[in-house]
């Protein structure tokens, strides 16, 4: 434990060297990383914030643009060879192509270089001629983060905290059911812990379906290629004692070491403790729709997720990051379009109240946090309608599934957060008075002028936040 933990810092250690030389000497690199749960929006917030920051007509949020010190921004071969390049073309073209349509589920972690020649602000601007600054961005599930938790956990904990919190789960029976039968001191036979492992897999594919968001290993359900190899292939077991050598409790602890050692620990490595800034994309409208325990569920998730940004929690992760830290963590409530915008006051407030107990941590660790709703792709306008001498604020747009034009009017998002989070915190299993329609539309078709990205909404003011200082 010592001698990895050791290594793990010494290789951090020679990278952040080599990293502060090339940003004094050369140039300088933001690493953005855009993370948040699964169908959040992070696919489309970054193929429509690389477009606008390429076509920068409607990004007048972004200072540099307004200032007119952007000469020029363009795509780049990106740094780390071994990572899969965000498919931005692809994305791209199903969004704004003639037949738009919403890209396909992602899976992995991807990364793509965007760099831009800009003029520096202020005293400097007359003295120094423009210079290149290259942003990294890296499209990682927010699932992922979970893992961290694992860290510090045995094999025998980490069951028995599982198999407690999953017991009253009507999702969880058929598992339940299986390792009750399963004994942990009898001899491991492969057939057995795959039938475990893939039987707990299920439950956890159908707990996240049912809006349950503590789903770990994250890796079990976006296995990428590590579908079917052995550190995926554990499951909890009902554990009494220490494991003796060659029972199914001994290849389960070994595996679930392994999963530790080899899945999460290089995702921190290679990847997190890298990022300079951050942006974790909510769909909170999605989990309001759903009900109270979807909102309660991702209020847990999300402060999970976040304590990754909390220096201290982790040993291991605290060595690995020596005093490196995230300068800037962005809390997004994504698909603003589906609200008028009289409401979006009120979806900035929930988001901010989702994420407070975890903000205020990351604001003490020296981060520099801020909340917004956004859109990456508008895929609505906005009217009003006369309903009984009422006027509606709604929004019209294509439906996903008819393909028909159809004016929305979602309800009426409380004025005071604590009216959504005080029932979902006490276990309401569904919302009193109001109810929250949620439209699934499709993109809109676009003509787009030269010099403009794809329409947004204030997907200017979070580049401006998330990188604005640095150009
Ligand atoms: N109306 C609207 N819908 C959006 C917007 N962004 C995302 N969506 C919807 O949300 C879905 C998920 O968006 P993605 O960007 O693929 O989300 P993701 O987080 O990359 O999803 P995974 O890769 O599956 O984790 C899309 O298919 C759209 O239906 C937006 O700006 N407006
Ligand atoms: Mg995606």
């Amino acid at each position: 434990m010592v001698i990895s933990s050791l290594a793990d810092s010494l290789v951090r250690g020679v990278e952040t060297i080599g990293d502060s030389v090339s940003e004094t000497f050369f140039e300088p690199v933001i690493r953005l990383g855009v993370t948040g749960l699964a169908r959040s929006g992070k696919t489309v917030f970054i193929t429509s914030l690389v477009a606008n920051l390429l076509d920068r007509g409607r990004m007048t949020g972004l200072v540099a643009q307004q200032e007119g010190r952007i000469n020029a921004a363009y795509l780049q071969p990106q740094p780390d060879d071994t990572v899969p390049r965000f498919d931005y073309e692809t994305h791209l073209s199903a969004l704004t192509g003639p037949t738009p349509h919403w890209p396909d589920s992602t899976r992995a972690v991807s990364e793509l270089r965007l760099s831009f020649k800009a003029r520096p602000a202020g005293l400097l601007a007359g003295l120094q001629g423009p210079r290149t600054v290259h942003l990294d961005i890296v499209d990682y599930p927010g699932e992922w983060l979970l893992d961290l938790a694992l860290l510090d956990k045995s094999y025998a904990d980490w069951s028995r905290e599982t198999l407690t919190r999953i017991e009253a789960r009507s999702e969880a029976a058929g598992y339940l059911a299986q390792v009750n039968a399963a004994d942990p001191s009898g001899a491991h036979d492969e057939p057995t812990a795959q039938a475990l492992a893939s039987s707990f897999t299920t439950y956890l594919n159908q707990a996240r379906e049912a809006g349950y968001y503590d789903c770990t290993p994250g890796r079990f359900l976006l296995p990428g290629d590590l579908a079917g190899s052995p550190v995926l292939t554990f499951a909890p077991l009902v554990v009494s004692g220490p494991s003796r050598r060659r029972t199914l409790q001994r290849e389960m602890e070994r595996r679930f070491e392994a999963y530790k050692a080899q899945v999460v620990k290089p995702f921190f490595r290679d990847h997190f403790s890298r990022i300079d800034r951050q942006v974790v994309l909510v769909d909170a409208l999605g989990a309001i729709h759903k009900g109270p325990q979807a909102v309660e569920d991702m209020r847990r998730a999300m402060a999970d997720i976040l304590s990754a940004f909390r220096p201290g929690r982790n040993a291991w992760l605290s060595q690995l990051l020596l005093g490196k830290r995230v300068e800037r963590i962005l809390f997004a409530a994504t698909k603003a379009d589906h609200l008028h915008h009289a409401q979006h006051p009120r979806l900035t407030a929930i988001i901010e109240a989702l994420t407070r107990e975890a903000r205020d941590r990351a604001s003490f660790a020296g981060a520099r946090t801020e909340a917004l709703s956004l859109a990456s792709l508008r895929a609505t306008t906005e009217e009003l309608r006369n309903h009984n001498g009422t006027e509606l604020p709604c929004v019209r747009g294509t439906l996903l599934d008819s393909g028909k034009q159809a004016a929305f009017y979602p309800g009426e998002l409380p004025e005071d957060p604590a009216h959504l989070l005080g029932p979902a915190r006490n276990g309401a299993d569904r919302w009193l008075g109001e109810d929250y329609g949620f439209m699934a539309f499709a993109p809109a078709r676009l003509t787009m002028k030269p010099g403009d990205g794809p329409p947004h909404i204030r997907l200017d003011r979070a580049a401006q936040f998330l990188i604005g200082d640095r150009l």
